[in-house]
């Protein structure tokens, strides 16, 4: 079994592959200092944590996430908070860097003598269709090579091999936002004890602890701006306005380590099953960061994938994995589907011309109004925002 990507869906995978007592390498383009410090997602939800601690890899969150229940939406009329781990499902977040759970996720797979190869670059997946596909990698040294197995799992991202390599019967859905942010990750304590979400006419600007000295900040931005266009103080300016600072208190400055736009766009590949080749996490559906679904659905569809597997390999039984893709695309498009409601909330609609502008708009403020007095909304939110 060769798996494509130490993310968060290769590595899980990887594990209980292991565990499973399937012969597994996986293969990994970059070096392991940069996978293992690579800034991303955050919030884990509560499904996530349950499948963690299932296989017993739950350990480090334990230890060092933090339990989170609150978000706080800021607009020109005022704010409003929704304590979400008390409506809905009753589910909080877990707040863990993603470099750090994939770390954890990767000391653990070394220690029970799992198998990776960094440096590794997968070039493309040669024979899906076949009983022993391949894969073409570029060498640490850069030497042509070669790895042949009965399935290969593409774990490896939206830019990946695995995705170079789909049939022509693939198909990808596909949807541009048409809007961007700026991500920002500040050397400063959390501003608020609560995620927050500024819906301002200079565009959206967010807030998400990350650790009690670290925090996420973002800022919606055009298409195309340069990362490193503006000054820090001046990001900090934007950043105070756009979150109301005058009427509910200032933010906690500093140091901004890592900046990046991510554009909103999203897809889903379907089937996930092409023969021997399947797909999980980022390498089967992009989704907008908007309801931090992503690593979550990583984490949630290599468990299926690794069940499977297992079934199949160990047991002779390939039902499960005749069902892998069906059953992954369920809980892919319910994310996909309040990701984009997420997005609609959070932004102006962004080409709609002069009256449908208006039109767009006052949708939003009617939706957001709506989460703000609706016990029945607020649950449903808070079902969908904690859930994969
Ligand atoms: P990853 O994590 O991208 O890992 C893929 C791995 O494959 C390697 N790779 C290759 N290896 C060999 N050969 C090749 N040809 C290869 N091409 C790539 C890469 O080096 C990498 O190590 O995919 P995976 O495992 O599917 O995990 C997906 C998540 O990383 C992603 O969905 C989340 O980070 C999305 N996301 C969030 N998700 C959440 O659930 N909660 C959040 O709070 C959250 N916040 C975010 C996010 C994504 C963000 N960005 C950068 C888009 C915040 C941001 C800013």
């Amino acid at each position: 079994m060769v798996v494509l990507g130490a993310g968060p869906a290769g590595l899980l995978l990887g594990n209980l592959l292991h565990r499973g007592g399937i012969d597994c390498v996986v293969l990994e383009r970059a070096d392991r200092g940069h996978v293992q410090t690579r800034a991303r997602a955050g919030f884990l939800a509560a499904n996530t944590v349950r499948i963690l601690d299932r296989h017993g890899l739950a350990g480090g969150l334990h230890r060092h996430g933090r339990e989170h229940g609150a978000c706080e939406f800021r607009t020109a009329e005022g704010r409003f908070r929704l304590d979400y781990g008390g409506l809905g499902r009753g589910e909080r977040h877990t707040v863990y860097p993603q470099q750090d759970l994939v770390t954890d996720l990767l000391t653990h797979y070394l220690e029970a003598g799992g198998r990776i190869h960094f440096g590794t670059e997968a070039l493309a997946v040669h024979d899906a269709g076949t009983t022993r596909p391949s894969v073409a990698v570029r060498e640490t040294d850069g030497r042509p090579g070669h790895w042949r197995a009965r399935y290969v799992a593409g774990c490896d991202g939206r830019h990946g091999a695995a995705r170079r390599s789909l049939p022509p019967g693939a198909v990808r859905h596909h949807r541009d936002h048409g809007i961007s942010w700026l991500g920002l990750l500040a050397q400063a304590p959390p501003s608020l004890d609560a995620v927050g979400y500024a819906v301002h006419d200079r565009g959206f600007a967010g807030h998400m602890a990350r650790t009690p000295e670290v925090t996420r900040y973002y800022l919606q931005c055009e298409r195309g701006t340069a990362a490193a266009a503006r000054s820090d103080e001046d990001l900090w300016d934007e950043l105070d306005t756009r979150m109301y600072a005058p009427e509910h208190g200032p933010l906690n400055r500093g140091r901004f380590l890592h900046r990046g736009v991510v554009d909103f766009e999203s897809d889903v590949i379907e089937p996930l099953r092409h023969g021997s080749l399947l797909l999980a996490g980022d390498a089967a559906s992009l989704i907008s960061p908007s309801a931090a679904k992503g690593a979550n659905l990583a984490v949630l569809e290599a468990e299926l994938l690794a069940h499977a597997l297992v079934a199949d390999l160990a047991h002779g039984d390939p039902r499960a994995l005749d069902r892998y893709s069906r059953q992954a695309l369920a809980h892919i498009w319910r994310a996909q589907e309040f990701s984009h409601w997420m997005i609609r909330l959070l932004h102006r609609e962004p080409s709609a011309p002069g009256s449908e502008s208006f039109f767009h708009e006052s949708l939003r403020l009617s939706r957001l109004e709506s989460l703000r007095t609706s016990r029945t909304h607020q649950d449903w939110f808070a079902e969908n925002y904690t859930g994969v």
